[in-house]
């Protein structure tokens, strides 16, 4: 028998974990758990499809996971016919239903969130307790800690913190396995295609999830990407099993093939598990526990096993305390001052580059790409062309069913688009053609040619990679990183420059023109 309802609990659409930090020791018998379908945070960017159908899918599944586990769950849809279409108003609705004593809730994952949460006990009146995610490896505390009087913040010395603390791949008297904290160099090979590539597993929609695949078919018509094919997993369970069968059948060459590139093969040996622990259906730690386990049982290689965990435990924890320490102007940031609009075809993937077409096409298809498509081709392409990175944050928070701002941000903003002037990462990830050529057989396929640099075959990447080092030499020049290209392009004969600005100039021309 239900006694009166002291604690209200509000679950945001990416805090789907049964150990969240809010319902640690509140007791089911007098707290109602609150989730909330709402459109301010369907529309705050035009998220692709089958990331609003993924997150409401996974999230009415996880409200029955709670009610199965005891827990009373005050769900509201999307279409509601009382929906406020806030959070905030939808809080204040569940206050006048359920009268609680207080609120408890999990810290939100963005600022935005942060600040409307922030103003909850004026307005409403009652006491709000806002906890730490301890979903991630390192607290703000922590990350404080190891960044505060740091001249530089780099992510291999951090990483080496989170490898001390959860004692992740270290022998028995504290050092990396195998010599070495980080394999990097073994991990860079390009991928054949081979009949024996993993496939991943594919979840077919139950009656639950179709109900939401209707509802964002009529609610979101025209947001970008397709429903089509929607087969994401949408319980723990699921995401589970699709772990279980990447650490089988992938893991053991993720790190030989974590940078290779494949014409029709967008998933190569990753995990697909982004999705999953961003919205709280897989846990972190534990997975890398899992990975580490198969290493030490002989079925994968260090190189792989170190690869994969330092994505995690470096890299997402990373970018995650840039996030926070940097504070909610770090997305508004522009040190290249590049003002131009992204493309049209970042929404078609109507391109000749065949590069582009494939990891935009593959996106509005899958709302995935792996990470050197993102970072070494869409990525790499607007930050040649100087593309406004508020635009390109927007877009990459639109289309990728793993983005939230907390890891988006920084990820474009910061690694992609050196907006942060330096902050995240050492240098621009800028480069011509020759890297595309190198990870992939994209170019074989394209009409363009990789190896020109100019006329009218030429790989547009090859001009404009000179031209962003020439246009930014002032912000850019004194980068010891980029002194080599510096010095091959002063090297270069003066028509020879003339003509890769020539070429380049009337390359954004066009893009300008539509
Ligand atoms: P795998 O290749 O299998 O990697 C394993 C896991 O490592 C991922 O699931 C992810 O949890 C973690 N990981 C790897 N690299 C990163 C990273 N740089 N930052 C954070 N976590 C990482 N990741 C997101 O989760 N959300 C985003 O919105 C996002 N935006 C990105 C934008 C750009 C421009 C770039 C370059 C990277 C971005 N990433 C983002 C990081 C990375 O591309 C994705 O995490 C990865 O592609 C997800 O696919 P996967 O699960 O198959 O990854
Ligand atoms: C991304 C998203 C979407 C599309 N819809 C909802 C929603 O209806 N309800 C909700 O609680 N959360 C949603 N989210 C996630 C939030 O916008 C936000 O990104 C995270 O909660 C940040 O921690
Ligand atoms: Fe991309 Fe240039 Fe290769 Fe074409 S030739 S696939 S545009 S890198």
């Amino acid at each position: 028998m239900k006694r009166g309802i002291d604690t209200l609990i509000p679950v945001l659409g990416d805090q789907l974990s049964l150990g969240l930090s809010a319902l640690r020791d509140a007791d089911p018998d007098t707290s109602v758990i609150l989730m909330m379908e709402v459109e301010e945070e369907a529309t705050y960017v035009r998220h692709h499809k089958k990331k609003i159908a993924f997150l409401f899918a996974a999230m009415r599944h996880h409200a029955q996971a709670l009610r199965d586990a005891g827990w009373e769950v005050d769900y509201i849809r999307l279409d509601a016919p009382e929906n406020s279409d806030s959070l905030t108003g939808e809080v204040a609705r569940a206050i006048e239903r359920h009268r609680p004593a207080r609120i408890i809730a999990t810290e939100a994952g963005e600022w935005r969130l942060r600040h409307a949460m922030e103003l909850w006990p004026d307005k409403f009146g009652v006491p709000v307790e806002i906890r730490e995610d301890d979903r991630f490896i390192a607290s703000h505390a922590e990350f404080d800690a190891w960044a505060d009087g740091r001249k530089q913040l780099r992510m291999e010395f951090f990483y080496r913190e989170m490898r001390r603390k959860t004692g992740l791949l270290l022998t028995e008297r504290g050092e990396p396995e195998g010599g070495q904290w980080n394999f990097d160099k073994e991990n860079r090979k390009p991928a054949a295609r081979d009949l024996t590539m993993p496939q991943p597993l594919s979840f077919a929609p139950d009656a639950l999830t179709q109900e939401v695949i209707a509802l964002v078919a009529d609610r979101f018509a025209d947001n970008p990407g397709t429903l089509d094919g929607f087969d994401f997993a949408v319980t723990a369970q699921d995401a589970e099993r699709q772990r279980a069968h990447f650490l089988r059948y992938a893991l053991p060459q993720f790190g030989d093939y974590q940078d290779a590139m494949l014409t029709d093969v967008p998933f190569l040996w990753h995990s697909l598990l982004s999705p999953y622990i961003n919205c709280g259906l897989l846990d972190p730690l534990d997975l890398c526990r899992r990975v580490e386990a198969s290493y030490r049982a002989g079925h994968t290689p260090l190189n792989a096993a170190e690869g994969f965990i330092r994505q995690i435990i470096g890299w997402r924890e990373y970018v995650r305390g840039i996030y926070w320490r940097e504070g909610p102007d770090y997305t508004a940031r522009n040190f290249l001052q590049a003002k131009r609009p992204l493309p049209a075809f970042y929404w078609t993937g109507q391109t000749d580059m065949h590069c582009m077409a494939q990891a935009i096409g593959q996106t509005l298809q899958n709302a995935y790409a792996h990470h050197i498509q993102r970072l070494m081709v869409t990525g790499n392409f607007a930050l040649l062309i100087g593309a406004d990175p508020a635009d390109v944050q927007r877009w990459y928070l639109e289309v990728y069913a793993d983005a939230y701002e907390w890891v988006e941000a920084p990820n474009v903003l910061g690694m992609s688009q050196f907006g942060d002037g330096g902050l995240l990462g050492s240098k621009p990830y800028a480069s011509s053609g020759a890297y595309i050529d190198r990870m992939s057989d994209y170019c074989g396929h394209c009409r363009y040619d990789v190896k020109a640099r100019t006329g009218p075959k030429a790989c547009p990447f090859n001009a404009l990679y000179w031209d962003f080092l020439v246009r930014n030499r002032e912000k850019l020049g004194s980068n010891q990183r980029l002194a080599m290209p510096y010095r091959n392009w002063d090297r270069m004969d003066a028509d020879t420059q003339r003509a890769l600005q020539a070429q380049a100039k009337a390359f954004l021309a066009g893009l300008d023109e539509g």
